[in-house]
């Protein structure tokens, strides 16, 4: 998902690096969700002294969500999207390129299959296109 801020800032575009290209896009909507959506969103962080001002975060404009398939997709996006902190994150991520900040930190992306799971079925009830890309066989064996 590109956070409100990725959006604001005109970075849908510059956050599709190449490193990308394996991965396909299945689903991506340009969406304004509501406090409890995003309450849902993160309810493993709920407990945290940050909850409130990320949902608040995250409600302030809109987002843009997609689901990615491919090889390893949860590990190699979260490489690409790098550190929670941007402060930790290393030049070429997301995050290390475009953020500063850890609440403003560009964009989310599901840290475990599980998780992916859960969010494509709260982000995207209608569930993902079916398509595949032409380009796979020259990039998977
Ligand atoms: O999966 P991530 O987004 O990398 O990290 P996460 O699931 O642990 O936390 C979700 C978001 O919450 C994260 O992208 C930014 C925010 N966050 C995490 N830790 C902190 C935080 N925000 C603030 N202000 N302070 C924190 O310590």
């Amino acid at each position: 998902m590109i956070k409100p801020d990725g959006v604001q800032r005109g970075l849908v575009s510059d956050s599709r690096p190449q490193s990308l290209e394996p991965l396909s896009i299945f689903c991506l909507k340009l969406i304004s969700v509501d406090r409890s959506f995003a309450e849902r969103h993160y309810s493993d962080l709920s407990a945290k002294p940050f909850f409130s001002g990320l949902v608040d975060y995250i409600i302030s404009g809109p987002v843009v969500a997609m689901v990615w398939e491919g090889k390893n997709v949860v590990t190699t996006g979260r490489k690409i999207i790098g550190a929670t902190n941007p402060a930790e994150s290393a030049p070429g991520t997301i995050r290390g390129d475009f953020a500063i900040d850890i609440g403003r930190n560009v964009i989310h992306g599901s840290d475990s299959v599980e998780s992916g799971r859960k969010e494509i079925a709260l982000w995207f009830p209608e569930g993902p296109v079916a398509w595949s890309s032409s380009v796979h066989p020259w990039i998977y064996e």
